[in-house]
């Protein structure tokens, strides 16, 4: 069939060669479109690697970005689990556009729920809470308040890993505390669990592990 194909093409004058090539590269793309899924945002993946020596932000890499469920999934089913990265690695992903950082302009008045885990947890629950994280954020499972959130960081430590979406404004109470109760549920958290909202600015500028809560659900 190809075969067949390439010599009908080949026979063609240099016009409707390209004509031809047009077509398919339009019923290509219908095509893409038809069998991919479109996201409702294009988003980032970034990867840290912690290098002492170099300035933190040096150490932050965008992997690549993605807006179909279908290049979601391939994209993770390819990379490491994070439960299997290294300490000191993160993985971060973020609506493309917006650096996973205090600094990004879309981050510098936010903050961000966070979740805690035991050591222990890396093994039973830190891959699952992850995922869940993601299929959140790719899924845009907060209604209305979606637009709010900025991306979301999963950091591999040696003391107790980390996971916790980012939003974009502390004081949108409304859309932070609504993100909070949404994202609880789906991490299927009980009730006595506690999470706690933080802003950035208290992070960036705090002297030990621990930032006040802002919020907590
Ligand atoms: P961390 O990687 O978020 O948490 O921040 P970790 O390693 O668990 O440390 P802890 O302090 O929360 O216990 C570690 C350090 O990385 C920070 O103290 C900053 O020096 C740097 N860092 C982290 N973030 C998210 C940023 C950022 O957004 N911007 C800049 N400039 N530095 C950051």
């Amino acid at each position: 069939m190809a075969a067949a194909e390439a010599i009908s093409i080949k026979e063609l004058p240099r016009e409707k060669l390209d004509n031809e090539k047009r077509r398919k590269k339009k019923e290509s793309v219908i095509l893409e479109k038809v069998i991919k899924h479109s996201l409702q945002s294009r988003w980032a993946l970034w990867f840290f690697k912690n290098v002492k020596s170099q300035p933190w932000q040096c150490n932050l890499r965008l992997v690549t970005t993605f807006n179909t469920v279908e290049d979601f999934w391939s994209l993770y089913t390819h990379i490491q689990l994070a439960s299997k990265l290294s300490s000191g690695c993160d993985y971060s992903l973020f609506k493309d556009g917006i650096e996973p950082m205090w600094e990004d302009s879309r981050n510098k008045r936010g903050g961000r729920w966070l979740i805690t885990l035991s050591k222990q947890q890396r093994h039973s629950d830190l891959d699952a809470l992850w995922l869940e994280t993601l299929l959140c954020l790719i899924g845009e499972a907060f209604d209305e308040y979606s637009e709010e959130v900025c991306g979301a960081v999963i950091n591999i430590r040696a003391k107790g890993d980390k996971i916790a979406i980012w939003t974009r404004e502390t004081e949108n109470r409304e859309a932070v505390t609504h993100i909070g109760k949404v994202y609880k549920e789906r991490l299927g958290l009980s009730s006595k669990v506690v999470i706690g909202y933080q802003a950035h600015a208290d992070t960036a500028t705090k002297s030990s592990s621990l930032s006040k809560n802002k919020f907590v659900v």
